[in-house]
């Protein structure tokens, strides 16, 4: 957006009414069986957007009813071709490209984030996505595989079956295109639950499966709340695999409630206390903006976000100044402006929760270099926060905040930063800044973490896996690792002739 002059950026889109509100099952719009709703709300305003029919049990069942009816031996959707699934994902990602300003804005509005940032990562995001998973469409194939003896063996890669995704309100239309499309690349139906505070722009998608052609049955989507329409999903027997974004409390449920019906296969993107390792070699202007943007960016809200910033001493004092200066230039404001770089927080629970975690590190003795209060009277607001002096038996050393809060560590050798920088139950992401090729490459090895940066920040790409090692997760999305996921194999042995 930087390099785009101020007349040419994309503007939001004036929504009266959102369209799109009701429970989407066989290609139709239904009400919730309870007959309840529940309001979405806009967190930079506190303003209903509006009322969504609110999925319990009884819709999980309806929707996971039309997904295996329209995974059945001989429907539509069984008897279709591969590269025609490849082209129906293209059609729906021109649909959104087609929608994109529609998308970026409903995005913006209820979740928050700034408009452009919705625009140029979420829709950006999503739209490499089917067509990356598009391509894959046809290109998923088994082996054959020498065996011993007169026979011959070979591998199919089948779908999984009906597919559930628990998609979390921080990145709603990204992680729900990260489950989708490798779910119908790889030809399974799915059951999608949106997170209850974000459940607009996966509502919307709803109607472009539909224009798309899609069978009906092939994605349907529930709103309404976890405990609910989220626990239905993971411990229903008609469904054989789900996929989760979300805290990892509710992984751990998650992974329980499989357990216990049907042990359906089940692929986790849980927390973080991601560590950033910087040495003093570090080209630090680069490290300073990459690490800032890895904490702040989405208001914290991230399962990357950088939240343990390990700092060589000799360098130490410097990139805590450098930090807070840069920290100044960030603009809090209404999420529909373009000037904007800094939303609300997502919702008043997370607010509290963050500003305790605040307080904690003030009382802990950490010191408070940068931010560490509300702003304004309306919405969510909280100023990007700088600590340093942070002693790892700190509570924001530990704890995922969730929010705008950059902690600063000091560190004296590479080994005891790698010690200290791995001590922590996650084990998603990890970002190590230096100039020697040989330390990059032994800390990136010795990092217990799915993804590790070198002189980069949240640089994800559709085309690399990203999961988490430890308590950050199960299983991969993105790459062609996530096919891995969506699939089945199965190994079919022929009896040979032995005279021939
Ligand atoms: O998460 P939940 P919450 C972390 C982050 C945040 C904390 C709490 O630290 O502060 O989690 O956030 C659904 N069975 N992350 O409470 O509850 C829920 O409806 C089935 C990290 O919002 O895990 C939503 O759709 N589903 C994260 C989704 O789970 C249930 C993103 C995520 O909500 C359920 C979000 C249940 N019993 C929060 N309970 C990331 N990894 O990016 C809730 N859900």
């Amino acid at each position: 957006a930087d390099k785009i002059p101020a007349s040419d950026l994309p503007q939001p889109v004036k929504v009266q009414q959102v369209r799109h509100t009701k429970i989407f099952i066989n290609n139709e719009w239904h009400t919730s069986i309870s007959g309840r709703t529940f309001p979405t709300l806009n967190p930079a305003t506190g303003d209903t957007i509006c009322q969504v029919q609110e999925g319990d049990k009884e819709d999980v069942d309806e929707a996971v009813a039309a997904a295996r009816a329209a995974m059945q031996h001989g429907s539509a959707w069984r008897r279709m071709g591969p590269s025609r699934r490849g082209r129906l994902l293209h059609r729906l990602a021109d649909l959104v490209e087609r929608d994109r300003l529609l998308l970026a804005t409903l995005e913006s509005l209820d979740t928050g984030k700034p408009f452009l940032q919705a625009f140029f990562i979420d829709l950006e995001g999503s739209i490499e996505t089917l067509r990356y998973y598009a391509g894959w469409a046809d290109k998923i194939h088994g082996r054959t595989v020498p065996v011993d003896k007169t026979f011959m063996s070979i591998t199919k890669h089948e779908p999984v079956g009906v597919c559930g995704a628990i998609i979390p309100w921080n990145f709603p239309l990204l992680m729900l295109m990260w489950k989708i499309a490798p779910a119908l690349s790889c030809g399974n139906t799915v059951v999608v639950k949106p997170a209850e505070q974000t459940p607009l722009t996966a509502l919307h998608i709803g109607s472009l499966i539909k224009e798309a052609e899609f069978p009906p049955g092939v994605v349907n989507i529930v709103p309404g709340f976890g405990s609910t329409a989220g626990a239905a999903i993971a411990i229903h027997g008609g469904i054989d695999k789900v996929a989760f974004t979300g805290s990892t409390e509710v992984g751990q449920l998650i992974k329980e409630a499989a357990a216990k019906s049907n042990l359906k296969r089940v692929t986790l993107e849980l927390g973080g206390k991601n560590p950033c390792i910087v040495f003093d070699d570090c080209d630090l202007q680069l490290a300073v903006e990459e690490i800032q943007k890895g904490a702040f960016y989405n208001q914290g809200q991230c399962c990357t976000a950088a939240s343990r910033v390990f700092v060589q001493e000799s360098i130490y004092e410097e990139f805590v100044r450098l930090s807070v200066e840069k920290a100044k230039k960030i603009v809090i404001g209404d999420p529909l402006d373009p000037r904007t770089t800094h939303g609300p927080q997502i919702d008043q629970r997370q607010f509290d929760k963050i500003m305790d975690l605040i307080e904690s590190g003030k009382k802990e003795g950490a010191k408070l270099e940068y931010g560490g209060g509300a702003v304004g009277e309306k919405g969510l607001f909280i100023q990007p926060t700088i600590f340093s002096e942070v002693k790892d038996s700190m509570r924001i050393a530990k704890e995922e905040i969730f929010g705008p809060v950059l902690s600063l560590f000091s560190f004296k050798s590479q080994q005891e930063a790698v010690e200290r920088a791995n001590d922590s139950r996650y084990g998603l992401v990890s970002a190590v800044f230096t100039t020697s090729m040989d330390r990059a490459l032994s800390v990136s090895g010795a990092m217990e973490t799915g993804t590790v940066w070198i002189n980069c920040y949240n640089a994800l790409h559709v085309q690399t896996p990203f999961g988490g090692y430890k308590m950050s997760g199960n299983g991969r999305e993105l790459g062609e690792y996530a096919l891995a996921e969506y699939s089945e194999v199965k190994t079919v042995t022929f009896k040979m002739n032995p005279t021939m």
